[in-house]
């Protein structure tokens, strides 16, 4: 059967990147295997982070996993700072990942580059060594991912190969799924960033206002020309809003233009707004009702327990294999 996992880091509230790239699909996988997702409360403190924003956040992507349909009789949904295995599988798995190939990592260049080296944390050029022992902890073999956390997976797995050929076959080489449809939202302001929480200029946030969301898109950038098109490199603004209707819809970029070509960008505008609002006016209402209710905080405190049970099977693998002292 097949183990699959994924999360979310609580870096800030989240956006409609989130939810077409991950949360959208998290419910699909139930009947496909057996199912973890967690909140990557560990990674969100590798940038600097208020205490009180990072314990709301967490609540919050408890009560959209919820909301979503994950469903906590199928799916093991916990926080990763209640499961101590993570941490401590971390600090063995970091000792065969190189500096060199850290370095490469697009995310790391990407935050960092405006940083000063004194100012960047060792958390945050470690993130993949603490990403590979979250998946490997699980004996996951799916992890679904947008784009850009693939090159993460991808090291991963040379870390499991690598450890494998030293010690035998103890952990479970990862594969990361890509969404097919909405794998890189891009920001509404500037359609050549991504959409990220942690960027929130162009962001649509979930918790915002059905009106607040039909200003944003209504206002998105969009490109010269008057023709609704699917052309990334010379229509980013417009193919973006495709991408997304597309996502709502369930259907490409592609087939999304077919349905526009003789409208004008505002009404194709308008069409985008409703697609987006008739997913998540109902989204929000169920994540009010989670969040009011307080059930969150069991399932939680169930999913840790379940979670650590699995967990520490395969961290006493490793620790065995590599010589730690387990008698
Ligand atoms: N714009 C996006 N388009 C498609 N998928 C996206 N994801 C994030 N942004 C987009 C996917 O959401 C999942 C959770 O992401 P994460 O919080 O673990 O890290 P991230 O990819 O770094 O997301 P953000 O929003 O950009 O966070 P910050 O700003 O904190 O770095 C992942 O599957 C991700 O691919």
């Amino acid at each position: 059967m097949d183990r699959i996992l994924s999360g979310i880091k609580p870096t800030g509230s989240l956006t409609l990147g989130n939810y077409i790239g991950a949360l959208k699909h998290f419910k699909d996988f139930q009947d496909q295997g057996e199912v973890f997702i967690f909140i990557a409360d560990l990674h969100a403190l590798t940038l600097p982070i208020d205490p009180e924003v990072l314990r709301e956040n967490s609540r919050d992507i408890a009560c959209f996993y919820l909301a979503s349909g994950l469903d906590p009789k199928k799916t093991t949904i916990f926080l990763q700072s209640q499961v101590p295995q993570h941490a401590e599988l971390n600090a063995i798995l970091q000792n065969y990942l190189y500096m060199g190939e850290l370095k490469r990592m697009t995310q790391f260049k990407d935050k960092c580059s405006k940083m000063n080296d004194s100012a960047i944390g060792l958390g945050i050029f470690a993130y993949p060594s603490l990403m590979a022992s979250d998946i490997l902890l699980y004996d996951a073999n799916k992890v679904p991912v947008g784009e850009d956390q693939v090159q993460h997976v991808e090291l991963a797995r040379d870390l499991v190969n690598r450890f494998n050929h030293r010690y035998g076959d103890i952990l479970t080489l990862p594969k990361a799924e890509v969404t097919k449809i909405g794998k890189r939202i891009m920001s509404l302001s500037d359609p050549s960033k991504k959409m990220s929480k942690s960027d929130p200029k162009g962001d649509i946030f979930l918790k915002d206002d059905p009106a607040v969301i039909r200003k944003k898109i209504m206002s998105a950038k969009t490109d010269s020309g008057s023709e609704v098109s699917y052309d990334v490199e010379n229509k980013p603004g417009i193919s973006n809003l495709l991408t997304i209707y597309g996502a709502m819809k369930d259907i490409s970029p592609e087939e999304a233009a077919k349905l526009f070509t003789n409208s004008r960008y505002g009404d194709f505008k308008k069409e985008v707004a409703n697609a987006v609002l008739e997913e998540l006016i109902p989204f929000q209402e169920r994540y009010q009702k989670i969040k009011e209710s307080g059930e969150y905080l069991s399932v939680l405190k169930e999913g840790a327990q379940k979670a650590r049970d699995v967990a520490s099977v395969i961290l006493k693998k490793v620790q065995h294999a590599v010589g730690l002292l387990d008698e």
